[in-house]
């Protein structure tokens, strides 16, 4: 087909897109254009950078099951570098204004890349999406971009959660070319990390059992398939619930890792006991809280979230540097987003005595934070989505210290193996439910930890995340890590006013990145508190 055949087929006019905090994200039915003109700018990222593979996922995440989306994956598993977002921002709303707008933009835009159109380079491209009934349309759509050049090579891993696109993707460009890849490379080797810590540690039951509520998205199937492959120790102690992935309708209904953060109680099929261990993902995975019920008669809830797996990640690694004797030469950091519950940031900073960053929202922001500022940066919002980055320094200290073991104690050598080891088992290119849940795991035996026990380390201040629909959101610009307003003028004042009114009060508004909404988040020492401050503050923005 021709380009104009093409085009007429998948696009329409009238929408206005923006590549966001990640990539595009709208109702499914508004995204056909999107797709076709992501498909071609997947393409040009892949000739610009010589033909490696570059990656696409087809996704919403914590979305209703409605929404879709596409984002783009670097070749080795990070986002979209920034400058290129302008690019598919601007080929979308070309796309979306006609033919002849399109065309030329395209010519414009791989002239200023330098990019021969009818290059007969090979182009390579890896997708895959979540579990939508949209998605095999919207790939359709995406598939046709790509086929507007003449020599493209797409692998199409079919389900994937984002994490395992992004694992993939760089396996793919680290493989001879030519070699095979498959999904069960993933499965293998974060079970292999696993199965070595657990013989280190000489684990032979865990302490509690874990259910994890996949959202009845595509990590469900992809969560089963972890535990079959696993070893009994794993096996016999994991179970999963919420996992309809053939009823799409039921994605995050009710489940998942965005409604338990939310509600903060526990999500639909699922029965709490005390003593045991529940987890959510999100709709694509790349997102984990963890939970637990006490044993008071009403079994009260108990959220684990993104700040509490942060720490027991981060008290882990600070004591296993430690222990390895290496706390003078490699850097432990804590990354977070201004929605970090007050105490977590008091707890990290005052007890902990490890650094913390605040960044604005988005993982490319946190991400970019820990990888320059740390050499090991954990980074985590509180939402549940993060992972932790260790340098190219820390590998070769901790490698540099194994190869000489004569001189070492046996705990040292110990810590240096179990240090290179969580660097393996944490996935590296992006935060992923499933690894980090097994990093979790481990912290969890290696620390003898109970749920109750890692809860106890701070109490969360209480507190609300709530949206307000304005006309026009982008009027919201904030400043300082999101913490403040700049525009509308007068409005941070007067929020700082209400806040100077309660105690431990702390309130900021920012405009979502991926709703047409603005967000309210307050805190404050009681519920009641609050809640009241959550109101006052959404009442400023009528
Ligand atoms: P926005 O809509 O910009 O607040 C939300 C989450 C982010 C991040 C992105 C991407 C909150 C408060 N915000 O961003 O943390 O996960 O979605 O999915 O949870
Ligand atoms: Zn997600």
């Amino acid at each position: 087909m021709s380009l104009q055949e093409l085009y007429n087929k998948h696009c329409s006019q009238g929408n206005k897109y923006s590549y966001g905090t990640s990539g595009f994200r709208m109702h499914n039915s508004v995204l056909d254009t999107v797709m076709f003109s992501t498909g071609i700018v997947v393409v040009l990222r892949s000739l610009y950078l010589k033909s490696q593979y570059v990656g696409v996922m087809i996704t919403a995440s914590h979305n209703p099951p409605q929404d879709n989306g596409v984002k783009i994956v670097e070749p080795h598993g990070e986002m979209l570098v920034q400058d290129w977002e302008p690019i598919a921002t601007q080929l979308a709303n070309a796309a979306a204004t006609s033919f002849q707008e399109f065309e030329s933009t395209l010519h414009s835009i791989a002239k200023k890349l330098d990019i021969d159109l009818a290059t007969d380079e090979r182009a390579n491209v890896v997708v895959a999406r979540d579990s939508r009934e949209s998605g095999p349309r919207l790939l359709a759509a995406l598939k046709a971009g790509i086929s507007v050049f003449s020599n493209t090579n797409v692998v199409d891993f079919g389900l994937l959660t984002t994490p395992q696109l992004h694992f993939l993707t760089h396996i793919l460009n680290s493989e001879e070319p030519g070699s095979a890849v498959d999904e069960s490379q993933y499965y293998s080797y974060f079970l292999s990390k696993w199965d070595q810590l657990a013989e280190l540690y000489h684990l032979e039951s865990l302490p509690f059992h874990l259910t994890i509520d996949c959202a009845n998205g595509v990590g469900a199937e992809k969560a089963q398939r972890l535990i079959q492959l696993a070893k009994p120790l794993l096996q016999k102690s994991l179970s999963t619930t919420n996992g309809q992935t053939d009823k799409p309708e039921l994605l995050n209904e009710s489940c998942g890792a965005d409604f338990v953060k939310t509600n903060q109680f526990f999500p639909a099929n699922c029965t709490p006991e005390p003593g045991q261990l529940y987890c959510s993902f999100d709709g694509d995975a790349d997102r984990v809280v963890f939970y637990y019920c006490d044993s008071s008669a009403e079994k009260k809830f108990h959220l684990l979230d993104g700040d509490k797996i942060a720490i027991l990640l981060a008290k882990l690694l600070a004591k296993l540097l430690q222990d390895a004797q290496l706390t003078a030469a490699l850097s432990v950091g804590v990354v977070q987003t201004a929605y970090a519950n007050g105490s977590s940031t008091k707890y990290i900073q005052e007890t902990l005595q490890i650094p913390v960053s605040c960044t604005k929202t988005g993982v490319k922001h946190l991400h970019h934070e820990a990888v320059s500022k740390y050499d090991i940066g954990i980074y985590f919002e509180a939402n549940g989505h993060g992972t932790a980055v260790f340098s190219p320094k820390f590998h070769s200290l901790v490698e540099e210290s194994l190869a000489t073991t004569q001189e070492k104690s046996e705990s040292q050598i110990k810590a240096l193996k179990s240090l290179q080891l969580f660097s393996q088992l944490i996935n590296q290119t992006v935060g992923d439910a499933i690894s980090d849940m097994l990093a979790v795991i481990a912290a969890l035996c290696i620390m003898k930890l109970t749920p109750e026990q890692w809860d106890s380390w701070y109490q969360d201040l209480p507190n609300r995340l709530t949206k307000a629909i304005v006309p026009d959101r982008s009027v919201f610009v904030s400043t300082n890590a999101e913490r403040q307003l700049v525009s509308p003028e007068g409005l941070q004042a007067k929020i700082d006013a209400i806040v100077a009114q309660y105690p431990q009060g702390r309130s900021f508004v920012r405009a979502s990145g991926t709703e047409d909404a603005v967000r309210i988040y307050a805190e404050a020492d009681t519920t009641e508190n609050a809640v009241e401050l959550s109101s006052r503050v959404a009442e400023l923005l009528k």
